[in-house]
């Protein structure tokens, strides 16, 4: 595995680059590659982002004007923030043996890199960037913009457990950059859309609770889908609307597919093992997040036997 020094010296060493973010990309993913991609051309190398698909419109203006046009000859192939090949995008999958150097903070990085800089200490890939820009003497404004995003989005602004002082550190040597960080954070974590909060306003309404208020059900019926016309992007990240509530640790998630299976997510304190309950039903994940899919049951009969397997497990713990 290459030391940030060592990725600085290999990025100088080469060109050509065409940079690689991941499926359903985040803003980690696509704000690692638009600062690789800036901080390469600061150093007058050529560099471009194989274009994504799947990019957000919330996302949009920090890659815009960095995808590679068709049949650009690239040399060297970086990605950022792909642990997987199932989570290469479709256009990608025949670089899934090209990658030249991997730049991750997955601990589940399959190693499909020739070369890789894998930190899993880090909450957020940017932490690694940043220590290749500042090895680059390459901490721009426009670099540091890029990596704002994507240790704050990755971090749901600094609350998430993974955050540890190095993440502060980093987002506070990004600041000193001279970036607009407030207009960031008014964006990604200030703003929700009007279907969004009306959609948070019926989950909400529908909460149901268990085992004395420390199991909480969130459902999501197709029905209400169709009703509030919801894509994909609008349920966005619903799993974590339960564990707000006081009192509860064991935050239940149900939101039906199109052929009427239900896809649960189980969000758990220290009294419940998720991967337990979800294992039952042939899921699995952390111990404190974890997943499964029920089928050929109904709304009722799923969320009774997702709460019971929770209640039982639980119980082992008090
Ligand atoms: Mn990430």
């Amino acid at each position: 595995m290459l030391t940030t020094e060592q990725v600085a010296d290999f990025l100088r060493a080469h060109d050509n680059y065409l940079i690689l973010t991941h499926k359903r990309p985040d803003g980690d993913t696509l704000g690692c590659a638009a600062a690789l991609c800036h901080m390469l051309r600061g150093l007058g190398k050529t560099a471009w982002l194989l274009k994504n698909e799947e990019v957000v419109a919330l996302y949009t203006p920090y890659v815009d004007g960095l995808w590679a046009a068709d049949g650009y000859a690239y040399d060297t192939v970086v990605s950022v923030d792909l642990a997987a090949l199932s989570l290469f995008p479709d256009n990608a999958e025949h670089l899934q043996t090209a990658v030249d150097l991997a730049i991750d903070h997955h601990p589940s990085y399959e190693g499909f890199g020739r070369l890789c800089c894998v930190h899993p200490e880090c909450a957020a890939c940017g932490e690694i960037l940043y220590e290749v820009a500042v090895a680059l003497g390459q901490v721009t404004p426009e670099v540091a913009l890029a990596l704002y995003v994507a240790v704050s989005t990755d971090t749901g602004c600094f609350v998430y457990s993974n955050v540890t002082a190095n993440t502060h550190r980093v987002a506070a040597a990004l600041i000193d950059a001279g970036i607009d960080f407030r207009t960031v954070n008014k964006r990604h974590f200030r703003t929700k859309t009007k279907k969004r909060l009306a959609l948070e306003a019926r989950l909400l309404d529908g909460m149901e609770f268990f085992d004395g208020g420390r199991i909480v059900v969130v459902q999501l019926p197709r029905s209400l889908q169709e009703e509030l016309a919801l894509s994909e992007n609008d349920t966005d990240d619903i799993a974590a609307l339960g564990g707000l509530v006081e009192g509860q640790d064991c935050s239940i998630t149900m939101k039906e597919q199109p052929d009427g299976a239900w896809k649960i997510s189980v969000r758990t304190g220290a009294r419940v093992n998720a991967t337990e309950v979800c294992a039952r039903f042939g899921g699995g994940g952390h111990r404190a997040a974890s997943g499964c899919v029920i089928s050929g049951m109904t709304q009722e009969q799923a969320k009774l036997a997702i709460v019971c397997a929770a209640e039982e497990v639980g119980a082992q713990n008090g």
